[in-house]
């Protein structure tokens, strides 16, 4: 019993650190994904807003409420983007919901007006992103 505790304490510290300094939190460039002259979201690679981006375009505005997504994207391979994410700024009256795992697995956040300006993303959820949906 005493060996089983001490093993899942072991486990519970590892998951914790691998959280904190994930393997991958180096971007190898900027990306641009989607399509049109509208920029619809903008990822930074450093918490000032810094380093690279990963500009997501699209045709239209996105649509009012967050009930449907106006583009989602599953996987984040350009750049080596998948963990990078740290600051976020949204436009065109589009919202960003991030979550930790590629194929929208484990929701990070719910839908969240960073505005045009944007911000670092809130504590616990740096260089943590592999997916993403606009609403
Ligand atoms: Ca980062
Ligand atoms: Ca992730």
């Amino acid at each position: 019993m005493k060996k089983t505790l001490i093993a899942a304490g072991a486990l519970a510290l590892a998951a914790s650190v691998l959280s904190i300094s994930p393997a991958n939190a180096d971007a190898t460039g900027s990306a641009n994904v989607g399509s049109g002259s509208l920029l619809r979201s903008e990822f930074r690679q450093l918490v000032s807003g810094g380093g690279f981006y990963y500009d997501t375009w699209g045709a239209s505005t996105c649509t009012t409420g967050t009930s449907n997504q106006d583009y989602g994207k599953s996987s984040m391979p350009e750049g080596n983007w998948s963990d990078v994410v740290s600051f976020i700024r949204d436009l065109n009256s589009c919202d960003v919901k991030i979550f930790q795992d590629t194929g929208y697995n484990v929701a990070l956040t719910g839908y969240v007006n960073y505005g045009t300006t944007g911000r670092t993303v809130d504590d616990g959820l740096n260089n943590r992103t592999s997916s993403y949906y606009l609403s």
